[in-house]
């Protein structure tokens, strides 16, 4: 059996990365429901994540999304996170939301458009230096709509050649990590729509590329965990983008739509070393809450991930490993079973109340009266950006 205390120390170490824009105003392409009391700005938006942070004890990190975050002064925002607990996380990239970009961004046939979109993430690096943040996190709604409308390989040689001008740019400690997305918005094909595609980039260009799994970017029916492990395996895991779905890219709360799913993602993770600090796999949420309370979204969202990292953590890996020698079957898939099948809630609460927290931080967070003060303080929130 794993060595309990073990797994209550690997709990408290864990580190769960929360998105700025999941506190702000969301909503699909129908409509954005707007929530009072939403941050008016990116230091409003760590003031909320704090609060996650506060109430969980395991979300000390915040990814900005640029331009949505951008502001005067980076340090003093980095200072701001610090004073709050709070540290920097991955800078995303946003070469989709100009009129330029209507074709492509690093990918598009005109090179005066490549050149915007490479600067852009130039300026993400320069902002990198400035935050203390270590990834660059890229994610490209580059594609075409038609066959034809636009040659493949050409695409691919401008993707490879706009992202070897970014990764000779960065710092000795920093990384990019390349997301892929099989759909949306490009209907026919899109430029990185798969993990083969993003490996096949990161591998060329080098250690300090990787690859991001958003759990929302597949074909239904994809075996996520396989690809999870596949890129431990190559050291090629980077980051994951955590959400669920039921459909699309629906970045709903992670572990809401498929905690079974989630259950097995972190299975390979835990078994693949995945957790330890030194490789560096970034635990980040990629979510959007248009109509719950967005707050408490994000707090119910990290319990999610961390009951399902309690229960990988629990899987009895030696005797995991005896049936699967053994080709019992049966007794192989019952050793997961057992551990998914764990109420691991009590355990939790034990885990907060050792570090000094309230053990339910969603009781912990209402009992702060955090909500009726930024609806009372602020007017006028902002959107958060996607979605809408
Ligand atoms: C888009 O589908 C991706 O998941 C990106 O990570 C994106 O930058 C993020 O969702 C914020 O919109
Ligand atoms: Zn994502
Ligand atoms: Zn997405």
């Amino acid at each position: 059996m794993p060595d309990l205390s073990a797994v209550k120390a690997a709990l408290k170490a864990q580190e769960i990365e929360t998105p700025s824009w999941g506190y702000g105003n969301s909503g699909t392409r129908f409509k954005v429901f707007a929530q009072p009391g939403v941050p008016r700005d990116p230091f409003e938006k760590l003031d909320d994540a704090a609060q996650v942070h506060a109430a969980t004890g395991v979300a000390p990190l915040v990814s900005l999304h640029i331009p949505w975050d951008r502001v005067d002064d980076y340090a003093a925002l980095a200072v701001h996170a610090k004073e709050r607990g709070l540290r920097l996380g991955a800078i995303n990239s946003n070469t989709f939301q100009d009129d330029a970009y209507r074709l492509g961004s690093v990918a598009h046939p005109d090179p005066r458009v490549r050149r915007k979109a490479v600067d852009h993430l130039l300026e993400c690096v320069d902002i990198m230096d400035e935050t203390g943040s270590r990834d660059l996190k890229l994610w490209f709604a580059d594609g075409t709509n038609y066959p034809g409308q636009d040659d493949m390989t050409a695409r691919q040689e401008r993707l490879a050649e706009g992202l070897s001008e970014v990764y000779a740019r960065l710092g000795a400690d920093q990384r990019m990590v390349l997301e892929y997305k099989l759909f949306e918005p490009a209907f026919y094909a899109t430029d990185v729509p798969d993990w083969g595609t993003s490996y096949a980039h990161c591998l060329r260009l080098g250690p300090k590329a990787k690859v991001v799994v958003d759990t929302g970017h597949h074909a239904p029916g994809t075996n996520i965990e396989f690809i999870v492990a596949f890129l431990l395996r190559e050291g090629k895991l980077g980051a994951f983008d955590f959400n669920s779905r039921f459909y699309a890219d629906d970045d709903l709360m992670v572990g809401a739509a498929d905690p079974f799913q989630l259950f097995r993602i972190l299975h390979e993770v835990a078994k693949n070393g995945g957790f330890e600090k030194e490789r560096q796999v970034a635990f980040m949420l990629d979510q959007c809450h248009n109509i719950e309370a967005k707050i408490p979204a994000v707090i119910r969202s990290v319990m999610n991930v961390q009951e399902a990292t309690a229960k990988a953590l629990l899987v009895d890996l030696d005797a995991l490993r005896a049936a699967q020698r053994a080709g019992d079957v049966l007794g192989a898939n019952a050793v997961l079973m057992d551990a998914y099948n764990t109420d691991v809630r009590p355990l939790l609460r034990e885990v907060r109340e050792e570090q000094g927290l309230h053990p339910d931080p969603l009781a912990a967070y209402a009992a702060t009266g955090w909500q009726d003060h930024v609806a009372a303080t602020r007017v006028g929130g902002t959107q958060a950006g996607w979605g809408a």
